[in-house]
């Protein structure tokens, strides 16, 4: 794999057209920013709009993609000043646009890697816990601050938050307004990595290559049936599982990889060339 620092340019393109959101690609790492560093990355409509159009557009040769937030923190969660004057039709269907932009993240074509640093609250933990990894920096911190706003999580967070740190976890978060620091966040499975103040980035980007170096199918795989699997009853998983593999290894990409372990070609496990 090679090691040369990759070179990220501004996406070009519809990409290049979603002012909220900052797109960079270097090969086949796509970087998009949460970018509204003055709100903190308040999640406004328009920006999960583009949210969702950023992810049914990725390039074609986007193998993984690293989402950050631009400035001091993740994201504050949603623009709380477009929501008190909504209907109780409006706050459905606003949620539902939620829920299709972030089925998008979680369900599209690619890896996702989120950098979290400073406020990862709201909806900004329910946009974190859409990625496949997350890297935290040492200044990260998580809230569910639904509870004392009077509301509750819209974003998809009830069905994906428990799944990384269970339901009494959430509950608390969301009862007693508990802040967890980056620390407990790592403690409690919410983080893969845990990183110190400034570089999260550097370390998305090293495990960016490492995904993007694999198999597509074997990350779609990874991405896409284990999470269905772990959700199946036992034998209708392992037939699952029967079926995806043998799709997987049936993918040329597998075979070439097979036959260059078994030539040499290729490093042994902890020990990749
Ligand atoms: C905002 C928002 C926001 C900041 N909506 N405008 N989320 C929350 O309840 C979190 C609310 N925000 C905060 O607690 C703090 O802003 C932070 C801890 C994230 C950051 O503090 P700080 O001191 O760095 O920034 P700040 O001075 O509080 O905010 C800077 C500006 O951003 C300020 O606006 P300005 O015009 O006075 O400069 C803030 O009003 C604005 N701002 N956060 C709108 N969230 C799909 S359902 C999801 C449900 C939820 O996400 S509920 C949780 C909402």
């Amino acid at each position: 794999m090679p090691t040369e620092p990759l070179e990220y340019r501004p996406a070009t393109g519809l990409l290049a057209d979603l002012p909220l959101l900052k797109v960079e690609t270097a090969g086949p790492v796509v970087h998009l920013r949460l970018n509204r560093p003055d709100k903190r990355n308040a999640m406004s409509e328009a920006m999960v709009r583009q949210l969702h159009t950023a992810f049914v557009n990725l390039p074609a040769d986007a193998r993984v993609v690293v989402i950050s937030g631009e400035g001091g923190h993740f994201s504050a969660g949603l623009d709380l000043s477009e929501v008190t004057e909504q209907s109780v039709a409006e706050g459905i269907f606003h949620s539902r646009l939620w829920h299709a932009a972030f089925d998008q993240i979680q369900f599209g074509p690619v890896p996702v890697i989120a950098v979290l640093h400073g406020a990862v609250v709201g909806g900004g933990l329910e946009l974190a816990a859409t990625a496949h990894l997350r890297v935290a920096e040492a200044s990260a911190f998580y809230a569910l601050p639904e509870g004392q706003r009077g509301i509750f999580v819209g974003g998809s967070g009830s069905a994906r938050i428990p799944r990384l740190i269970g339901v009494a976890r959430m509950t608390d978060m969301m009862l007693t307004g508990r802040v967890l620091d980056a620390a407990e966040g790592q403690a409690a499975g919410l983080t893969n990595y845990l990183v110190g103040n400034g570089e999260g980035l550097a370390k998305a980007f090293e495990l960016a290559r490492k995904v993007a170096a694999n198999a597509p199918l074997s990350n779609y795989a990874v991405t896409q049936a284990l999470p269905r699997i772990a959700q199946m009853a036992q034998a209708d998983g392992l037939f699952v599982e029967s079926l995806m593999s043998a799709i997987a290894q049936g993918d040329e990409a597998a075979k070439r990889r097979v036959r260059d372990f078994l030539a040499k070609r290729v490093g042994k496990v902890g020990k990749e060339r």
